[in-house]
Parts: C-alpha cells; sequence; structure tokens
C-alpha cells in the first residue's frame, strides 16, 4: 500500500503532538507501524490521504453506528448550523435531546449534556461523593471511564495497551481512593462490600466491558452489584459511553434489565460530534448547580449542532429492527472470523454482542480480565497488520473492542473473510 502522504504527515505530528496523535490509542505504538491519516469516511469505509479504503470495524471508536457521513446526519448538521454554531445560552434541542433519550432509557428521569466521555464520567463520581458525603470509589480492573484522575487506576482502552494503568500525575491520595476489583467475580464484590461498604460513594462499572477487548457480564453480575450497592447505600454508576444506544436501543441496562442510579453516555449520542451525558435518579440530579450545591459546567455542552447530529444518529437507530439487524450481523462477522481462523488453524476466540465484538488469540472462553491479558496479544499484531494491508481496520490494539455499523454488510464480510483467511495464517507464523 502507498502510504507516503500519511508519512508525511505523521513525520509533521510528531513534533508537533505528543506521540503525533490527539488520543494515544490512535497511535498504533502496540501493534507497531505508523497510523494512516483519513481524508473522508463512508458508510463502512475509511479513505486515507493516499487514496487506499479499508472497511472500517471501529467507526471513530462507536459513534458511527449508522455507518460515517450518513446523509441524514449530515444535512441535520448543516441545517442547524446556518442558525449559528453556539449560543452559550439555553436552546430547543437541548430539551428534545434529553426528551429523546428520557424516551429511550426511562432510568434517566434528569440529565446534564457535557462534551466527552470523560467529562460524563467525572461528573458523576463527583455527584456521587456528594451525595453520600463518602469519597471511596470502586471500578473494575481493565475498565476504563476517560481519563479522568480517579479512573487511572489499573485502567484500560489505552492506558492497558500501554501498560500505563496506573498513569503518573495521579496522586496517591486520590488514587488510595479508587478501589478496583476483578470483573464478573462474585465473592469479591460481596467481601469488599462486607469490609467498607459504609464509606462506598459509588460503583462504576462498563456493563459489558468494551476497554479489555470486550467481556461480557456473567449471568446475574450485574444485578449483584445492584445489590450490593442498594445494601449499602453506595451509588451504581453504569458507563454506558460505549454501549449506551448500541448493545440494544435502551443500551446495556435495558439488555440485561438491571436498574443503575446513575449512567453516563457519549460516542452515539453524539453522532460524531463532541458530546457527552450523564443522569438517572432526579433526587441525585437536583444536587448537581444550579438547582444544587454540586458544581459542574460546560462552554459548549448542550451545543445546537452536536445536539443535531446525535438526535439524527438517535433517529436513525430507532428503524425498526435497526438492533435486531445489527446484531445478526456481529455474529455473522464474528462466526466467520472464528471459521477462518480454524481454517487456518490458530486458536481465536470471539466475544458479540449487539454491534460489538472481542477477538482473542486464545482457546480459553473470555470471561475475566486475567483471561484478556492471557490472550498472544503479538499474534494480535501480526494479524492487525496482515488484515490492514488488506484494506480491513481493526482497532489498533488488543485491548479494545471492534465495533459494527449498519452500513457493514454482506460485501464488507466477505472481504474481511477473504482477508483473515491469509491474515490468520501469518498471524499464526509469527
Ligand atoms: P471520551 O472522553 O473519550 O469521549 O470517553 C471516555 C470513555 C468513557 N467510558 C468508556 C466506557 C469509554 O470507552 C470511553 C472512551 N473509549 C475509548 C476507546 N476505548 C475512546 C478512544 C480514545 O481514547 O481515543
Amino acid at each position: 500500500m502507498n502510504t507516503a502522504t500519511s508519512h508525511q504527515l505523521f513525520t509533521a505530528a510528531l513534533d508537533l503532538m505528543p506521540g503525533g496523535v490527539n488520543s494515544p490509542v490512535r497511535a498504533f505504538k502496540s501493534v507497531g507501524g505508523e497510523p494512516f491519516f483519513a481524508k473522508r469516511a463512508e458508510g463502512a469505509y475509511l479513505i486515507d490521504v493516499d487514496g487506499n479504503r479499508y472497511v472500517d470495524y471501529i467507526g471513530s471508536w462507536g459513534p458511527m453506528i449508522a455507518g460515517h457521513a450518513h446523509p441524514a446526519v449530515l444535512e441535520a448538521v448543516a441545517r442547524t448550523m446556518r442558525d449559528g454554531l453556539s449560543f452559550g445560552v439555553p436552546n430547543a434541542l437541548e430539551v428534545t435531546m434529553a426528551q429523546t433519550v428520557q424516551r429511550l432509557v426511562p432510568s434517566m428521569q434528569m440529565m446534564r449534556m457535557v462534551n466527552s466521555g470523560t467529562e460524563a464520567t467525572l461528573s458523576a463520581i463527583r455527584l456521587a461523593r456528594g451525595a453520600t458525603g463518602r469519597t471511596l470509589l470502586v471500578k473494575f480492573e481493565g475498565c476504563y471511564h476517560g481519563h479522568g484522575d480517579s479512573f487511572l487506576v489499573k485502567a484500560g482502552s489505552g492506558a492497558l495497551t500501554f501498560g500505563l494503568p496506573n498513569s503518573p500525575g495521579v496522586p496517591k491520595a486520590l488514587a488510595d481512593l479508587t478501589l478496583t476489583l476483578p470483573y464478573n467475580d462474585f465473592e469479591a464484590a460481596t467481601k469488599l462490600f462486607d469490609e467498607v461498604g459504609s464509606e462506598i460513594a459509588g460503583v462504576i462499572v462498563e456493563p459489558i466491558v468494551g476497554n479489555a477487548n470486550c467481556i461480557l457480564p456473567r449471568d446475574g453480575y450485574l444485578q449483584h452489584l445492584r445489590d450490593l450497592c442498594t445494601r449499602h447505600g453506595a451509588i451504581l454508576i453504569f458507563d454506558e459511553v460505549m454501549t449506551g444506544f448500541r448493545v440494544a436501543l435502551g443500551g446495556a441496562q435495558s439488555r440485561y434489565g438491571v436498574t443503575p442510579d446513575l449512567s453516563t453516555f457519549g460516542k452515539i449520542i453524539g453522532g460524531g460530534m463532541p458530546v457527552g451525558a450523564y443522569g438517572g435518579r432526579a433526587d441525585l440530579m437536583r444536587q448537581i448547580a444550579p438547582s444544587g450545591p454540586i458544581y459542574q459546567a460546560g462552554t459548549l455542552s448542550g451545543n445546537p449542532v452536536a445536539m443535531a447530529a446525535g438526535l439524527a444518529t438517535l433517529e436513525l437507530i430507532q428503524a425498526p429492527g435497526f438492533h435486531e439487524r445489527l446484531e445478526a450481523n456481529t455474529h455473522v462477522l464474528c462466526d466467520g472470523l472464528e471459521a477462518a481462523a480454524r481454517d487456518a488453524g490458530i486458536a481465536v476466540t470471539t466475544t458479540r454482542t449487539c454491534g460489538m465484538f472481542g477477538l482473542y488469540f486464545t482457546d480459553r472462553q473470555v470471561e475475566t480480565f486475567d483471561d484478556a491479558m492471557a490472550s498472544d496479544a503479538n499474534a494480535f499484531k501480526r494479524f492487525f497488520h496482515g488484515m490492514l494491508k488488506r484494506g480491513v481496520y481493526f482497532a489498533p490494539s488488543a485491548f479494545e473492542a471492534g465495533f459494527l455499523s449498519a452500513a457493514h454488510g454482506e460485501t464488507e464480510f466477505a472481504h474481511t473473510f477473504e482477508a483473515a483467511r491469509e491474515a490468520f495464517r501469518e498471524a499464526r507464523a509469527g
């Protein structure tokens, strides 16, 4: 593949931005090589500055569930921006967005729009601490909730990819207030709550862990966390930045029938524009300024153009059968990848839910963080490049989930399986 223009751009970028990128996971550091620079995107495809086309299984890390550059989303943005880009005073689209989210996610009795998933999770834990008067936060090893100080403890995603699960710069006094549990371990959770339950302000969990690749909750696990939080007066926060509106129209909480006290959203809710949201029980949210004393604010929060992109995307995913088709296609993709790996004689396990999947080079079933960490990251690295050079773009990390959109179909899967048959052979060769 000719990647000369990407190389020129990356060379310049390296002198200007840390690692040449504005977000670490884009840098290809864990898989080697240099990132390509996108020129444009359409449907299931990214096109780079040298004209190479890739079937894209990241979709901007989740937002592009309707496919890249969907005409309805672009039209909504074009129409809205003609009235101005930002007002700094309330606008009707903020009300429409809140009404839409409340209808799709009934636990969101009240909510606040912010500009990223990180802002949403930061705000949610501040609210949990402020509302309970407690200080301890519980998270799960390998889960990633954005780059807020309290979360960079045994974190997943890029922090895990680069072996920085505990980032420098986070004061020990603060990090010590974050306790981590193994995900899917019922006894460990019960034991921790028995010991310090009365001091726990909140538990934040990715209901499906998408930042240690993709790990599904064991039957009853989310309800177990729900029961523990209820019993000990802790706030249960579902971080649905990744799963929200993807794994079901109402997110993981509707898929698993477990209601958190607070939820956080991002990605799809902005349709590719910078939007996050947090919300839940009204008695908690009323404690947020200006109706309450717990402060949180944002210059561009509820920005009309971002609301328009998010609303257009939320409209598209409400089409009859949208999630059923997305889930069926996720199984087609994963079954096809497993078949290609078997044909190549290499041990690969996939985990899958609606619109999200994990690919692990292991013969184990992956149900825990340790299972995920036991997979062969070097084999993934070879597979990643084998697919990339054949025009298929997987997440450039063994610890990131893959994402499907409504634009992925037979043509894309056929191309992917043909590439995978070769790439798995190369991955095995090592
Ligand atoms: P942002 O601040 O990146 O919008 O959202 C942070 C966040 C919070 N919670 C969950 C469950 C998330 O997955 C994320 C962000 N996800 C990563 C991908 N694993 C974003 C990609 C990146 O960091 O560039």
